[in-house]
C-alpha cells in the first residue's frame, strides 16, 4: 500500500489526511507543535495515525509522497530531508484536485483574493449553483472532495498553495495583482514570489480561462515568460487595448462571453481595489453561464468580507475600521488610499521584508497620527518617525486601541491596517481583528 505523510495538522493537513485515507492510502501526520482538538478529533474518527510535538524520522523519510501544508517553509529540516532524497512534496490543494472532476475557479493575486473569492462564491450560491468555499479562505478542498463534494469550488489559492503544484488545472484562473509579499519565504527575491503566482495558469488549455488586470505591469512581465494556453480575459479600470472587462461612461461593462453592464455606482463594494475585484468576479460569473440578472443582483447585494476594511462603530464622532487582513504593504496602501478623513494608522507585526516607501506619501497626505502594534517596533520608528506625526507605540491590543483612543478627533478615522502578519502578538489576522473591535466596543 502507498504510504503518504502528511506534514502539519492543520485546517489544511486534516483534511488532506482524511481524503488520503478515504482513497485507501497508508496515511501519517506529523505537526511539530500541538495539534487543535477538532482536528485531532477528525483524525481519530477516521483512524488515522498521528504525532504532536515533534516529526518521527523513520516515520516520515519512508513516505511515497509527502503533503506539506502550506505554512511550513522548504527550508524546514525535514523538508530539506525530503528533499534530499527527492520524495515527492506535494500541496493539499494538488492531492485533492486528484479526486475530483468538478469544474475549478482560482484565484490569486497579492490582494483582493479574500473578496473576490467571497464574492464569486456568493454569486454562484444566488445564482443555485451546487458550489465550495475552500483553501486560503480558511477551509480544506480535500476535506470537501472527501466528504462534501460540490459541482464546482471557488478557490482562493495563497503562493505558498502554489508552490506545490504541478498537475492541478484551474478552469478558470484569476489573477488579480502582484506586489510584494511573503519575500522571506522566497529567498527575499520578488521574482521568485510572482513566478509562484503564474503557477495559477499551469495546465490550462484552450477550453480555460486566464481573467487577469490588464494595468499591472508585473503580471504583463510575467505572461512574456510563461506559455498560457487558456483563452485571455484581461480587466482593467478604463476601456484599453485588449481588455474585456472595464469602466465606461460610469458603466461597469463585460464584453465577453454575454455583453453585460450595470451603473458602477450600484455596487456593492466601494473603492478602487475593489472595483478591479468587482470586474475579475463578474467575469468569472459570466463565463461560468450565470444568467445577467442574478449577476446583478449579487454584485450590489454582496454585503462584504470581514476583517476586511470593515466598519466597526463611531465612537466619540471617530469612526474605527478594521483591516486586519492588510498583512502586507499594498493592502494598506488601498486601505489608505480609500480613506475620506483624518486618519490615525495602527501598523505594525511580524515583518516579511517589507518596503514602506511605497505607502510613505499616501501616509503623510492621509494620516494624522501613528500607533505601532507589535512585538518589536523598531523598523517602524526607524521609517515613520521622521514624517514628524504623533507616533504611539503599544504592545497589545488594549493599549493600542486606548492611544488610538486618546489621540483621536472628532471626525477622525482609526484604521488598524497593519501591513504585516499578526504572529508575533496574536494567533492569526482573525484574532488580531476580533481583538481591535473587542477593544473598540469597550471604549
Ligand atoms: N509545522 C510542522 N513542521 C514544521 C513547521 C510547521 O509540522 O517544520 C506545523 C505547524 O505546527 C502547523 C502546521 O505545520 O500546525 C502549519 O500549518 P498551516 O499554517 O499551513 O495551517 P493550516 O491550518 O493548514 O492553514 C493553511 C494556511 N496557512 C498558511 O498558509 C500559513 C491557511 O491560510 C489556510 O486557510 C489553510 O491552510 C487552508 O487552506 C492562512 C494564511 O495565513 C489564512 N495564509 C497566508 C496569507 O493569507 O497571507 C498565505
Amino acid at each position: 500500500m502507498k504510504r503518504i505523510v502528511v506534514l502539519g495538522a492543520g485546517e489544511s493537513g486534516a483534511g488532506a489526511a482524511v481524503l488520503a485515507k478515504k482513497e485507501g492510502f497508508d496515511v501519517f501526520v506529523s505537526d511539530t507543535s500541538m495539534i487543535k482538538d477538532k482536528y485531532k478529533k477528525l483524525l481519530d474518527d477516521h483512524h488515522i495515525e498521528w504525532e504532536e510535538g515533534h516529526h518521527t524520522e523513520e516515520k516520515i523519510l519512508n513516505a511515497d509522497e509527502v503533503i506539506k501544508s502550506p505554512g511550513i517553509p522548504k527550508e524546514a529540516p525535514m523538508i530539506q530531508k525530503l528533499m534530499a532524497q527527492k520524495t515527492p512534496i506535494i500541496s493539499e490543494i494538488e492531492f485533492a484536485g486528484r479526486y475530483t472532476h468538478s469544474k475549478m475557479i482560482c484565484i490569486t493575486g497579492s490582494n483582493g483574493k479574500t473578496t473576490t473569492t467571497s464574492l464569486i462564491y456568493h454569486i454562484f450560491k444566488s445564482a443555485g449553483y451546487d458550489v465550495g468555499l475552500a483553501g486560503n479562505i480558511g477551509r480544506s478542498l480535500a476535506l470537501q472532495v472527501a466528504e462534501d463534494p460540490h459541482h464546482y469550488y471557488v478557490i482562493e489559492l495563497s503562493s505558498f498553495q502554489l508552490d506545490n503544484m504541478y498537475q492541478f488545472r484551474a478552469n478558470i484562473a484569476i489573477l488579480l495583482n502582484i506586489t510584494p509579499d511573503h519575500l522571506d519565504r522566497y529567498d527575499f527575491k520578488f521574482e521568485n514570489y510572482a513566478d509562484a503566482k503564474m503557477r495559477i495558469t499551469q495546465n490550462q488549455t484552450p477550453d480555460d480561462c486566464f481573467i487577469y488586470w490588464n494595468d499591472d505591469p508585473v503580471i504583463k512581465k510575467e505572461m512574456e515568460k510563461f506559455d498560457i494556453h487558456a483563452v485571455r480575459c484581461p480587466f482593467s479600470e478604463l476601456k484599453e487595448k485588449g481588455s474585456i472587462a472595464y469602466i465606461e461612461d460610469g458603466k461597469y461593462k463585460l464584453e465577453y462571453p454575454t455583453p453585460f453592464n450595470m451603473e458602477q455606482e450600484e455596487l456593492s463594494l466601494s473603492g478602487k481595489h475593489n472595483l478591479y475585484n468587482s470586474l475579475a468576479a463578474g467575469l468569472a460569473s459570466n463565463i461560468a453561464g450565470i444568467k445577467k440578472d442574478v449577476i446583478r443582483k449579487s454584485l450590489s447585494d454582496f454585503p462584504g468580507v470581514e476583517h476586511r476594511l470593515e466598519k466597526v462603530c463611531k465612537v466619540g464622532g471617530v469612526m474605527y475600521i478594521n483591516d486586519s487582513k492588510a498583512t502586507n504593504v499594498d493592502a494598506c496602501w488601498y486601505a489608505l488610499e480609500s480613506m475620506k478623513t483624518p486618519t490615525i494608522l495602527i501598523l505594525g507585526g511580524k515583518d516579511k521584508g517589507n518596503d514602506y516607501s511605497h505607502i510613505m506619501d499616501l501616509v503623510k497626505q492621509k494620516c494624522v497620527g501613528l500607533v505601532y502594534l507589535g512585538a518589536d517596533n523598531k523598523k517602524l520608528h526607524d521609517n515613520f518617525d521622521q514624517l514628524g506625526l504623533p507616533v504611539r507605540d503599544t504592545h497589545n491590543m488594549v493599549d493600542c486601541v486606548k492611544a488610538c483612543y486618546e489621540m483621536a478627533k472628532p471626525g477622525d478615522t482609526v484604521l488598524l491596517s497593519p501591513c504585516c502578519a499578526s504572529f508575533d502578538l496574536f494567533k492569526n489576522m482573525e484574532d488580531r481583528g476580533d481583538q481591535f473591535k473587542a477593544a473598540v466596543r469597550k471604549l
